[in-house]
C-alpha cells in the first residue's frame, strides 16, 4: 500500500495499515493452541494459526450442513436496487429479492408480463427505469413488533417505494412519488403498518418536473415527507389515500415513527439548515462546507395522527398527489422543530417510544430527546420560528441527555438489555451505551453512559441488531455494515466488496467481539433489519397450480394437463403451455414473422424446489416458474429463424431434454 493512501483512511484503519507496513507478524502459525476441545480441534487450530478467540467465533457461527439459521436479515443492496436475504448467525446469503432492477434468475423484468407490470408501475414521469438505489428496508409491524408479512424498501435515486410479500418473497408493487425526483430511500412503518413513511432529501421545487432556478432556492425549493397508506388486506399501498407534506427546503433525512407513548408522531432529521446552494464552480463554498456551517439543524416533529385527519380539509393536489401545504401544517399544529446538533443523520426511537436518539455526523454525542418533553413543549407552542414560520422548541426543554460516544455517529439500534448501539463512521467502531429512564431502572444500569466500543473494518454506516428498531428488540447479534473492506478479503480489482461484520452482543458489559466477516459483492447495503426466523411463514410452493403471484389467485389462463393448446387469429398466436419435469407441452410452436405471440405457462409441479426456467434466446425472455406458478409474456416475433426455448434451471436428470423449438417462418414464405 502506498503511504499516500493512509491520509484518506480513518485513524484506526491507518494504524492497522501502519502496523502492516512495519511488518507485524501474521497470526502464530503452528503454535499449539488449546481450544479446550481436545486433540483434533487443537491440531486444526494450530495448523491454521487460529487463536482461542477465533475458535470461539467459529463455534458461534458455524452451521453444520442442514442446520437452519434462527434469524433472517433483510439488507438493502444500494444501487444494485435489490434486497439481500441473509441467515444469522451463519451469515449465509440465502437469496436476493429483485425489486427495482431486472433479475433474470428470478425471471424478474426479463420479458415476463407480471413482473414487467410491477416495474412499469415504478416508471418516472413516463420513463421506464431499470435500477434503483435501495437504502432502508422496513418489515411490517403489528403493535410495534415485526409480523413477518411484508417488507417495504425505498429507492433514493427515484423517490419510489416497493412492497414485497414475504409469503413468496416477491415484489408486488412499486409506487413512484409524484412530488419529487429523489428521496432518501427511507421506508419506515408506523407500529401497525398503517403508513409507510418516505422522507425526502435534496430539496427541489415540489412536484416532479416543476422548474425553478436554484437562485430562487429559498422561495421555490421545498422539502417534503410522504405518508403512503398501506392496505394490508390487499397487500398494496393505496395511492389515493396517501398524502405528502410540504416542508421547508432543509434536507430531510431519516425518520422514525413514534411508538408506545409516542405513537401517532413522526420524528425526522434534517441537515442543511443553512440552505446552502452549492456552486463550487463559481467559487462558492461546495455543499459539504456550506451545509455544515451551523451548529444546529432541525429535528422535525410531526403529528401524523392529526395530519391524517387534517388532510381532507387542507390538502391540495400537486401533480395529482394530495399534499398538505406548509402554511396549513403550521396553522394546524402538525409540525414543530427542535434544534439538533450537527448535520444529523439517524434518528431512532427507543422500544417504548420514550426517547428519540439523534446522531449528528459532526458532533461526538448522541442527543436524546424525551418525546414527552417534545409533546409538552409543542402543546405550549413557541414564539421562536424558523424563516418559514415553523415553531422551534427550546433545546434545553426537550433534551433528556447527551452521551459522548466518539467521532461520526450515524445510526442507533437497541437490544433487550437496556443498551443502545451506535455506529461511529469516523472512529470506525460500534459503541454500546446505556439508556436511561425506565431502561436503567429495569436493567439496573448507570443511565446514559458509554460502556464499550468495538472496532470494525471499516467505516461503518448502519448497524442492525435483532429486531432492534422495533418495540420488542431481541439481543444476541449485531451486524455492522461497513462501507470499506480494504484488507479483509482477496483484492477483486479496484472495486472491493463491502463488509458485513457479525458482532456478538450477547454478553453484557465490555466484551463485544466481531465473530464473522461477510463480503457483500453485489451492491452497497445501507440499512438492514434482522427478524426471528420463526416469525416468517413463507409458502413452500404456490398454494394452487396456476397461481398468479401478482393477483394472488389462480390465473384465468392457467392451463391444466391435457388442455395445452395453440390458437391462431389475425396476426396473433396464443399458446397455453404446461411445464413439468422434464418437458414443456407443446414442444413445437410455429408462428409467422410479424405475429404477436402471447404465451401462458403453468407449472404443474407440487414438489418443493422443483423450479423450471423458460427462456427464448434472441428475444430477451427468461421466466422462473416456481412450483405451481403461472407466468406469461408477449412479444412480436419480428425476427425469422429457429429459436430454442429451454429450461434455465437444472431441474432433473433430463433437464437438458427440457426444450422446444419456436419456428418463426419468414414473412412471405409459403404456408
Ligand atoms: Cu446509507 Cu440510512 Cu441512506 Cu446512513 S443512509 S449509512
Ligand atoms: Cu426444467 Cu430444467
Amino acid at each position: 500500500m502506498r503511504p499516500s493512501h493512509l491520509r484518506a483512511l480513518p485513524r484506526a484503519l491507518a494504524l492497522a495499515a501502519a502496523a502492516a507496513l512495519l511488518g507485524c507478524p501474521p497470526p502464530d502459525q503452528g503454535q499449539p493452541v488449546s481450544t479446550g476441545l481436545g486433540g483434533q480441534a487443537d491440531k486444526i487450530a494450530a495448523d491454521r494459526g487460529l487463536t482461542p478467540d477465533d475458535v470461539a467465533a467459529a463455534l458461534k457461527t458455524y452451521m453444520p450442513s442442514g442446520r437452519l439459521d434462527d434469524h433472517v436479515m433483510f439488507a438493502s443492496s444500494g444501487h444494485a436496487g435489490q434486497v439481500l436475504v441473509i441467515g444469522l448467525p451463519s451469515m449465509r446469503l440465502l437469496r436476493s429479492i429483485a425489486v427495482f432492477t431486472p433479475e433474470p434468475w428470478q425471471g424478474y423484468g426479463v420479458g415476463g408480463k407480471e413482473s414487467m407490470e410491477v416495474l412499469a408501475g415504478g416508471a418516472s414521469d413516463g420513463k421506464q427505469l431499470t435500477w434503483g438505489d435501495t437504502h432502508h428496508p422496513s418489515l411490517s409491524e403489528t403493535n410495534g413488533s415485526y409480523d413477518g408479512q411484508f417488507l417495504f424498501i425505498g429507492d433514493k435515486a427515484n423517490a419510489r417505494v416497493a412492497v414485497i410479500d414475504l409469503r413468496d418473497f416477491e415484489t408486488k408493487q412499486i409506487v413512484k412519488n409524484p412530488l419529487a425526483t429523489s428521496d432518501h430511500g427511507g421506508a419506515f412503518v408506523t407500529p401497525d403498518t398503517e403508513w409507510v413513511i418516505e422522507g425526502g432529501q435534496y430539496a427541489a421545487p415540489l412536484g416532479q418536473g416543476t422548474y425553478a432556478d436554484i437562485a430562487e432556492y429559498d422561495a421555490k425549493y421545498r422539502g417534503y415527507v410522504t405518508f403512503w397508506k398501506f392496505d394490508r388486506a390487499r397487500g398494496r399501498i393505496d395511492v389515493e389515500r396517501s398524502f405528502g407534506m410540504e416542508l421547508p427546503p432543509y434536507w430531510q433525512d431519516l425518520a422514525d415513527a413514534g411508538k408506545g407513548v409516542s405513537d401517532g408522531w413522526i420524528f425526522m432529521n434534517s441537515f442543511n439548515a443553512e440552505r446552502a446552494t452549492g456552486g463550487v464552480e463559481q467559487g462558492k463554498p461546495p455543499f459539504e462546507a456550506g451545509a455544515s456551517q451551523r451548529d444546529m439543524d432541525y429535528l422535525h416533529i410531526i403529528n401524523l395522527k392529526k395530519a391524517a385527519e387534517v388532510v381532507a380539509r387542507r390538502g391540495v393536489k400537486i401533480n395529482g398527489f394530495t399534499t398538505i401545504p406548509l402554511q396549513a401544517s403550521i396553522e394546524e399544529g402538525l409540525l414543530f422543530f427542535a434544534p439538533e446538533p450537527k448535520s444529523p443523520h439517524g434518528v431512532d426511537v427507543t422500544p417504548g417510544g420514550e426517547y428519540a436518539v439523534v446522531s449528528g455526523k459532526l458532533d461526538p454525542h448522541v442527543t436524546i430527546y424525551s418525546t414527552k418533553k417534545l409533546f409538552e413543549a409543542a402543546a405550549k407552542g413557541s414564539s421562536n420560528k424558523d424563516p418559514y414560520g415553523v415553531p422551534i422548541l427550546d433545546f434545553d426543554a426537550v433534551v433528556e441527555a447527551q452521551v459522548e460516544l466518539g467521532l461520526g455517529p450515524l445510526h442507533t439500534q437497541f437490544d433487550d438489555k437496556g443498551y443502545a448501539y451506535t455506529s461511529l463512521f469516523l472512529d470506525t467502531a460500534v459503541a454500546r451505551w446505556t439508556l436511561g429512564g425506565p431502561y436503567a431502572d429495569k436493567h439496573k444500569t448507570t443511565p446514559w453512559t458509554l460502556v464499550t466500543k468495538t472496532p470494525v473494518q471499516y467505516n461503518i454506516g448502519h448497524l442492525s441488531t435483532v429486531e432492534g428498531d422495533s418495540a420488542t428488540p431481541g439481543g444476541g447479534w449485531l451486524v455492522a455494515m461497513n462501507k470499506w473492506s480494504i484488507d479483509r478479503f482477496f483484492t477483486t480489482g479496484p472495486l472491493l466488496p463491502q463488509n458485513f461484520q457479525l458482532v456478538d452482543i450477547s454478553a453484557p458489559g465490555e466484551v463485544m467481539p466481531v465473530v464473522y466477516d461477510l463480503p457483500i459483492g453485489v451492491g452497497e447495503p445501507h440499512y438492514a433489519q434482522i427478524i426471528r426466523a420463526d416469525r416468517l411463514k413463507p409458502w413452500e410452493v404456490y398454494p394452487e397450480v396456476g397461481w398468479n403471484p401478482m393477483t394472488g389467485k389462480v390465473d384465468p389462463n392457467a392451463t391444466a394437463k391435457g388442455k395445452e393448446r395453440v390458437e391462431r387469429r389475425d396476426g396473433v398466436v396464443e399458446i397455453w403451455s404446461t411445464v413439468v419435469r422434464s418437458h414443456f407441452t407443446p414442444e413445437h410452436v410455429k408462428v409467422r414473422q410479424g405475429d404477436k405471440v402471447i404465451w401462458h405457462l403453468t407449472s404443474l409441479e407440487r414438489a418443493r424446489d422443483a423450479t423450471h426456467g423458460f427462456c427464448i434466446g434472441g428475444y430477451n425472455i427468461n421466466l422462473s416458474l416456481e412450483p405451481g406458478e403461472y407466468a406469461s409474456f408477449e412479444f412480436v416475433a419480428d425476427k425469422p429463424g429457429v429459436y430454442q426455448f429451454y429450461c434455465t434451471e437444472f431441474c432433473s436428470a433430463l433437464h437438458l431434454e427440457m426444450v422446444g423449438y419456436l419456428m418463426v417462418e419468414p414473412a412471405g414464405a409459403n404456408k
